[in-house]
């Protein structure tokens, strides 16, 4: 077996979390570089869209058999996590790594998927209350859909009710300051990070 994924399987079953996340952020930087390999390919011309969608379909796959790997901690949920890419963006393999990363960390997580529009993401707020709401955005014209979900959910009264956090390659603190989030995360990592912290564990 490969020596990295027999030292992040030892760390699962001894529990040794401090370890894991490194481990874990250094797989999650190879298959993020190698995006960006990608990306910078397709910012150059030298790929387009179909040869993306290949990259990204075999990136999912690499996902998937790191999943149960991500995922191997049991216990009480920690708290409940609503996750979504927002409205007009339909790339996920950003959130779908950090919902994984979550459920990893002992969250229960509902992922809504991609382009999730305000009134869905509010709604589901207001059905479900989770503790935590996680806005992916990798466009920079989708951006903008997670003020206005910060601004629906003040609009009905249930912005004290939920953190949000929010992410993607464009996102960044002083955005996410910005528009009002209680917290920006640059990775999976951080983003557990940020979801413990706001449930206090
Ligand atoms: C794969 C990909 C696609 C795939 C998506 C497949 C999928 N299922 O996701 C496909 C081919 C469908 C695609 C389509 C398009 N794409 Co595209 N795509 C990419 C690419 C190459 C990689 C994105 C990626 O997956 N990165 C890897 C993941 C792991 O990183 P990540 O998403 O940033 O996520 C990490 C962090 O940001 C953070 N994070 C993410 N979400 C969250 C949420 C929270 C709450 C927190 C805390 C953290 C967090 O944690 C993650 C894990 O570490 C990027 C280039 C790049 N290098 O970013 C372009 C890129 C994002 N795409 C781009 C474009 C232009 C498009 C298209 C418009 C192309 C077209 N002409 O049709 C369409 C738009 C479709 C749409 N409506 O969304 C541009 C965006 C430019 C801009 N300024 O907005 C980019 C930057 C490429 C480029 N250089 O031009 N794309």
């Amino acid at each position: 077996m490969n020596e990295s994924i027999q030292k992040i399987q030892e760390g699962i079953i001894e529990g040794r979390h401090r370890e894991i996340e490194s481990l874990v952020r250094e797989i999650q930087e190879g298959l993020i570089a190698a995006m960006n390999v990608v990306g910078q390919k397709f910012s150059d011309g030298e790929i387009f869209v179909p040869e993306m969608m290949v990259s990204a379909m075999t990136m999912k796959l690499g996902l998937n058999i790191v999943k149960p790997l991500l995922t191997g901690k049991a216990g009480a949920p920690k708290g409940t996590v609503l996750m979504g890419t927002v409205k007009g963006d339909l790339h996920d393999i950003g959130k779908n790594i950090v919902v994984m990363m979550l459920e990893g960390a002992g969250f229960q997580v509902i992922d809504l998927g991609v382009d999730i529009d305000v009134e869905k993401v509010v709604a589901t707020v207001a059905e479900i209350h989770p503790q935590v709401l996680g806005l992916s955005a990798l466009l920079t014209t989708t951006m903008p859909e997670m003020k206005r979900v910060i601004e629906e959910l003040r609009a009905r009264g249930l912005r004290d009710r939920v953190k949000v956090m929010v992410g993607g390659a464009p996102v960044d603190a002083a955005f996410a300051e910005k528009i009002g989030a209680d917290g920006y995360g640059r990775d999976a990592v951080q983003a557990v990070a940020l979801a413990r912290s706001f449930v206090g564990h």
